[in-house]
C-alpha cells in the first residue's frame, strides 16, 4: 500500500513537472467561426434592417458583442494570415492575395497543437498552401465553389462532394465534432464559410423568400464621391457599373445577348457559366424554376428603364442573394450551437463569430471591401464563453483581427511569442475595459488590381481616420468620425483641422515605427508585386 502511495506521488510530481503535460480541464474549447466578407449590416445582433440572423444573435446575447472590431487589411487571404500569425501583413508578408503565404512561419493553431489541443479546419483558407498545425483539415481549393464543391483534404488528395457548399462545411464540422474529437483533448476548430463572398449563390431553400424581399437602399447608394480624393472616385466597385450582369445579377448569358448587355468585365458571363452552370440537372431545375420569373420581368422592364431605376435594380438584386446566402450560414451556425448546447460542450467552449472583412452593401454606391472606410474596415465580432464573458455585453474597443492569435493563446494558458503584434483581448472578455489601445494601424496593398482599390495605410482613432494613398498618386483624407459618421467629407484642407492633422502624423509615424512598418517596405512589396506573375 506505502509503495502504491509512494509511485503514486512521484507520478503526479512528474506530470506536475513536465511542462508538456497541461490537461488540466480548464482549458477551454476553441470554436472559431469567420464567414467570408460578411458585412456587421447584416446581422441582426448589430442591425436588423436587412435580414434577422437569430442564430449568430444567441452569440451575441449569450456573450459580447464588439461594435468597433476592425481589420488591418480588408482583403481575404492578408487578413487570414494576420490571424493565423497575429502579425501584420507587412511582417508576415502575405499583403494580398497574390503574394504566397509563407509556411515557414509559426502560427497560434501550431503552438496550441504543441500542448496539447486537439485541432481541424474546414472550409475556406484561400493561401494556396495547406494549413500547417492541424491534425484534420478539408479545405477549398481557391475560392471554392458554392454549389457540388470540390475540397483538398489533408491525407486523400481532392474530393468532390455533392451539395451546398455551407451545408457541407457544416456537416464536416460537426461530423468531427461528433467522430473524431478526442474527449480528454481541449479543442480548437476552424469552420470557415466561403459564403458569402462574391458570385453570391444561395441554397435552395432560401431561392424564394429572397427573391420576393425588398429591402431598404443606404442613404450612399447613389454617392457621386465629391468631397473625397481621387481613390474612391477611381475604385471600380459601383454596383450599377462594376457588378456583373450575369455573373453577379444572374441574368443569364443569352438573356444578355438578347437584351444587347453587354459583359462589364471580360469574366462576367462565364462567372455565370462556372458557378450557376456547375449544378446537376435537377439543381438547375430548381434554381430555374426560382430564377426565371425574375429573369422574365427583368426582360420586359429592362428597355425602359433609367439608370437611377437600374441601380435600385441591381441593388436589391445584389442584397437578395446576399442575404440568401447568411440564411444559410446563419442556419449552419445555429445547428454546430445545437450540439455544443445539447452535449454540454457549449460550458467549456470559446465561441467566436467573425467575418475576414467588412464589406459594401450598397453604401456609396459599392459592393467588395478594400477601402479604410467603416463598412469593409469594420468586421463583425461576437464572442461567448460562459462564466467568463457577461451576457450581452456590448464593448465598444478598437479591437483587431491582429488580437485573436494572442487572446486564444492566454486562453489556454499559453505565453504568446514575444514578436506577435496583436493585444489579447482576455481582459475586455472578463469586462475589464480600461486602457486597451487608443488607435490602430491599417495598410491595403493589392493595387492595381481588381476593383482597382488605391493602397494606402492609415491611423484611425475614436474620433478620426487620418488616411495616406500612395503608389500612383500621393493624397491624404481626414475624416471626422464623430461628425462625419457616412464619411462624405474629406476635411484635410479644412484649417480647423490642421492642429488635428499635425498630432496624428505623428502618432502615425510612430505606430509604424512600432509595428516595424516603414517607407522602405512600402517600396519593397511595391517592387515585388511588379515582378509577381498575377
Ligand atoms: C474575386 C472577386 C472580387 C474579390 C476578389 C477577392 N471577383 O476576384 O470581387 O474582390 O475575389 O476576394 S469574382 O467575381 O471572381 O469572385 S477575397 O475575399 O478572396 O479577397
Ligand atoms: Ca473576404
Amino acid at each position: 500500500m506505502t509503495r502504491f502511495l509512494v509511485s503514486l506521488l512521484l507520478i503526479s510530481l512528474l506530470v506536475a513537472c513536465d511542462p508538456q503535460v497541461e490537461d488540466t480541464p480548464e482549458r477551454p474549447n476553441i470554436l472559431f467561426i469567420m464567414a467570408d466578407d460578411h458585412a456587421y449590416q447584416a446581422i441582426s445582433a448589430y442591425s436588423d434592417h436587412l435580414i434577422k440572423t437569430p442564430n449568430i444573435d444567441r452569440i451575441a446575447q449569450e456573450g459580447i458583442r464588439f461594435t468597433n472590431a476592425c481589420v488591418t487589411n480588408s482583403i481575404c487571404a492578408p487578413s487570414r494570415a494576420v490571424i493565423l500569425t497575429g502579425k501584420h501583413s507587412h511582417i508576415n508578408g502575405k499583403i494580398d492575395n497574390y503574394f504566397p503565404f509563407d509556411t515557414t512561419q509559426i502560427t497560434f493553431p501550431q503552438i496550441l497543437r504543441n500542448h496539447g489541443y486537439q485541432t481541424a479546419m474546414f472550409g475556406k483558407l484561400h493561401f494556396g498552401n495547406n494549413p500547417k498545425g492541424f491534425d484534420q483539415f478539408m479545405i477549398l481549393p481557391g475560392q471554392g465553389k458554392y454549389y457540388n464543391p470540390d475540397f483538398i483534404t489533408k491525407d486523400s488528395g481532392t474530393v468532390h462532394i455533392e451539395g451546398y457548399v455551407t451545408d457541407i462545411i457544416t456537416d464536416l464540422t460537426l461530423d468531427w465534432l461528433k467522430n473524431d474529437r478526442i474527449e480528454d483533448k481541449p479543442f480548437l476548430l476552424m469552420y470557415l464559410h466561403k459564403a458569402p463572398h462574391r458570385e453570391w449563390l444561395p441554397p435552395k431553400r432560401h431561392y424564394t423568400s429572397f427573391l420576393q424581399k425588398t429591402f431598404p437602399e443606404p442613404a450612399t447608394l447613389f454617392d457621386d464621391y465629391r468631397g473625397r480624393g481621387s481613390a474612391a472616385k477611381e475604385a471600380e466597385m459601383n454596383i450599377l457599373t462594376y457588378m456583373n450582369w450575369a455573373g453577379d445579377s444572374k441574368i443569364p448569358p443569352q438573356v444578355m445577348d438578347e437584351l444587347g448587355i453587354a459583359e462589364t468585365a471580360n469574366w462576367d458571363k462565364n462567372a455565370f457559366i462556372h458557378e450557376v452552370g456547375r449544378q446537376t440537372p435537377d439543381q438547375r431545375a430548381d434554381w430555374d424554376e426560382a430564377y426565371n420569373p425574375m429573369i422574365e420581368k427583368f426582360k420586359k422592364k429592362y428597355p425602359n428603364m433609367t439608370a437611377h431605376e437600374l441601380m435600385q435594380w441591381r441593388y436589391q438584386r445584389y442584397m437578395q442573394d446576399y442575404l440568401g446566402c447568411i440564411a444559410a450560414v446563419d442556419d449552419g451556425v445555429g445547428r454546430v450551437l445545437d450540439y455544443l448546447d445539447e452535449t454540454g460542450l457549449k460550458q467549456n467552449t470559446i465561441v467566436v463569430y467573425t467575418s475576414d472583412q467588412g464589406f459594401y452593401l450598397g453604401e456609396h454606391g459599392w459592393f467588395d471591401k478594400r477601402f479604410i472606410y467603416n463598412e469593409s474596415f469594420k468586421t463583425p465580432l461576437l464572442i461567448r464563453w460562459p462564466n467568463v464573458i457577461t451576457p450581452h455585453t456590448t464593448n465598444t474597443q478598437m479591437v483587431q483581427n491582429l488580437d485573436f492569435a494572442q487572446t486564444f493563446l492566454e486562453a489556454a494558458g499559453i505565453t504568446p511569442p514575444a514578436d506577435m503584434q496583436g493585444q489579447s483581448l482576455m481582459p475586455l472578455l472578463k469586462g475589464q475595459t480600461q486602457d486597451f489601445r487608443d488607435a490602430v494601424y491599417y495598410h491595403y496593398y493589392e493595387y492595381p488590381s481588381v476593383h482597382m482599390v488605391k493602397r494606402h495605410y492609415a491611423i484611425v482613432n475614436e474620433d478620426y481616420k487620418l488616411v495616406h494613398f500612395y503608389y500612383d498618386i500621393d493624397e491624404w483624407e481626414l475624416y471626422d468620425r464623430k461628425k462625419d459618421t457616412l464619411e462624405l467629407n474629406n476635411v484635410y484642407d479644412d484649417p480647423a483641422y490642421a492642429n488635428v492633422i499635425k498630432d496624428l502624423k505623428e502618432k502615425l509615424t510612430h505606430l509604424r515605427k512600432q509595428y516595424k512598418d516603414s517607407p522602405e517596405l512600402d517600396q519593397k512589396y511595391i517592387d515585388m508585386y511588379n515582378t509577381l506573375k498575377k
